[in-house]
């Protein structure tokens, strides 16, 4: 099979954002748009040629032919061996766990996660290293530096292949076996929670659903929550990944998986609900009538980790980043860990996990995680969610209450403004990064200001250094307004407003969240001039 080798050019715009490159499909649909991207990290990342490479992703449209695509650019480039998710699909911790359990030299994943999909909506590309983890900065950026001066890349001449059937095939020389892209990833699960204490509360009566939001936790979802674990058919609901996720947006909030929120919120509630997004990366954990925030989801794991045999032996030390609220903190410190807390992006934990200084991570956009892989991981929280109940058999609002009379509560929540115009975003950014020198020790509305800066994080282990990464201020009653842009959006910009504060007093540990936060969500918008510079009065979602 002879190499073809393509004249290309650069596309300027392939610089990688919070999780890997993401556009709008009709860019990628662009003549050698994909290509020049899959040839940069082939030229960076040498060491691919000595196999085996770990590709799939979430079904979404536009997955299938960059599927095809990669596969004779990984075979004309010298691949020797490809490990392809059957149909094209593989979630994203699943992708995680094979490159570690094949010790691949690295995994490409096809998705734009949570954003929607379909002909006019995103699609995206990520590379994953040998440790199973996002690419770091210093790999992305060699990446985008390949892509600014790319001129040519290599692929083959060969039909598509069928990716529905399991087995082995070649592209040229390379092998690709095409695999059940759910077993191992389910037994992974088997050995980190207590399956026979689940399939018990199961017995018991308990009820459940899972809404895989028609991405591509659904055929996971079945085969642990229904097969393996024994919940009704019909537990896991919109389990088949479709092209456009149904229309919908493979987001697990309370805005875009309403149908569940509603569900867990009326009159025939079960017990515990829970849904992924588009790449399984990400969960919301529902009980009846009480919906648990990401940030406690990570303070209450970490407090009842122990109730689950994988976790039973030790655990080293947990990581935030910087915006997800600080009650992870509080655990750790009763529990004697180190925490850390770093910048947005899973790709920050990778080193924290390989040198084993935590066990758990999280962030507040509903991403948990742990040192089983090395992405954060939708249904491992909520298997490890069942796992508590099954321990503790209380409601989850109980085992909530209880987290917050132990250890106070953190009221959080987080506003976004979508596609605001980019220059109006960045002077506010700018705006406010000039302001931060002069904050502390002033009075903002009965708040006085502690500290206030750009968070600067300077890594524990390799002492890279990444700058620019969110206006923090932080006022002396523990509480804090924290600004920064979006980098996985596709449009415009997005202006995310992460606020926190904290109440000790169990009296007061029912109030709404958006009413018992009213104050400082006023000085944040007036603080930073959010209506004059952006024009909105409201923002797009509130979680
Ligand atoms: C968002 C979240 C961030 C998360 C990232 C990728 O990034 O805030 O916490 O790691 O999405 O999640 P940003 O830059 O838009 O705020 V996923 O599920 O896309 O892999
Ligand atoms: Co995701």
């Amino acid at each position: 099979m002879s190499v073809e080798t393509i004249a290309t050019h650069p596309f300027k715009d392939q610089k990688p954002g919070t999780s890997g490159l993401r556009k709008k499909v009709k860019v990628f649909e662009q003549p050698h748009y994909l290509e020049n991207f899959v040839q940069c990290v082939f030229d960076t990342q040498r060491e691919l040629e000595d196999a085996p490479l770990v590709v799939g992703g979430d079904g979404r449209y536009y997955n299938r032919e960059a599927i095809q695509k990669i596969l004779r650019i990984a075979a004309a480039n010298g691949c020797t061996r490809v490990l392809l998710g059957q149909g094209g699909i593989f979630s994203t911790p699943a992708v995680s766990h094979m490159i570690r359990k094949h010790n691949a030299r690295g995994g490409l994943i096809l998705s734009a996660s949570h954003n929607p999909g379909g002909p006019d909506e995103d699609f995206g590309i990520k590379f994953n290293t040998p440790n199973g983890g996002p690419a770091p900065e210093k790999v992305t950026e060699a990446i985008y530096t390949a892509s600014l001066h790319i001129n040519r890349y290599h692929t083959l001449n060969t039909p598509d292949i069928d990716l529905n059937k399991t087995g082995t095939i070649f592209v040229g020389d390379m092998q690709v076996d095409i695999v059940d892209p759910v077993n191992d990833y389910a037994d992974l699960m088997e050995d980190l929670f207590d399956f026979d204490k689940i399939r018990a509360l199961f017995k018991s009566g308990f009820r459940m659903r899972f809404d895989a939001m028609h991405a591509v936790t659904g055929p996971y979802a079945r085969e642990i929550i229904e097969n393996r674990l024994g919940a009704p058919q019909g537990t896991v609901v919109n389990g088949i990944p479709l092209e456009d996720f149904g229309h919908g947006h493979p987001d697990p909030n309370l805005v875009y998986a309403k149908e569940l929120a509603d569900y867990l919120f009326g009159p025939d509630a079960p017990d515990f609900g829970a849904a992924s997004d588009g790449d399984g990366d990400r969960n919301m954990v529902l009980g009846r009538h009480f919906f648990v925030t990401p940030s406690d989801s990570l303070a209450v794991i970490l407090a009842n980790a122990t109730l689950a045999p994988g976790y039973r032996a030790h655990l080293s030390g947990v990581a935030r980043s910087m915006p997800t609220s600080q009650a992870a903190d509080r655990v750790a410190a009763k529990l004697g860990l180190s925490c850390y807390e770093t910048p947005t992006g899973w790709k920050f934990f990778g080193n924290l996990l390989d040198a084993n200084k935590i066990t758990l991570c999280g962030e507040e956009s509903f991403g948990t995680g742990s040192n089983h892989v090395r992405e954060k991981d939708g249904l491992w929280a909520v298997l490890f969610w069942m796992n508590i109940l099954a321990e503790r058999r209380q409601s989850v609002a109980e085992i909530v209450r209880e987290h917050w009379r132990t250890y106070g509560r953190n009221y959080y929540t987080r506003h976004d403004y979508e596609a605001v115009d980019s220059t109006a975003a960045n002077s506010l950014v700018d705006t406010l990064r000039a302001a931060t020198a002069t904050l502390p020790g002033q009075q903002l509305g009965s708040y006085t200001v502690d500290y206030a800066d750009d968070f600067r994080y300077i890594d524990p282990i390799d002492d890279s250094v990444s700058e620019k990464q969110g206006i923090r201020i932080g006022f002396k009653d523990g509480s804090r307004i924290v600004y920064r842009l979006s980098g996985t959006g596709t449009e415009g910009a997005t202006l995310r407003v992460y606020i926190e504060a904290y109440e000790p007093d169990p009296a007061k540990h029912d109030l709404d969240t958006q009413q018992a936060l009213a104050a400082l969500i006023n000085i944040a918008n007036s603080f930073a001039g959010i209506r004059e510079r952006t024009g909105r009065n409201e923002p797009t979602v509130i979680t």
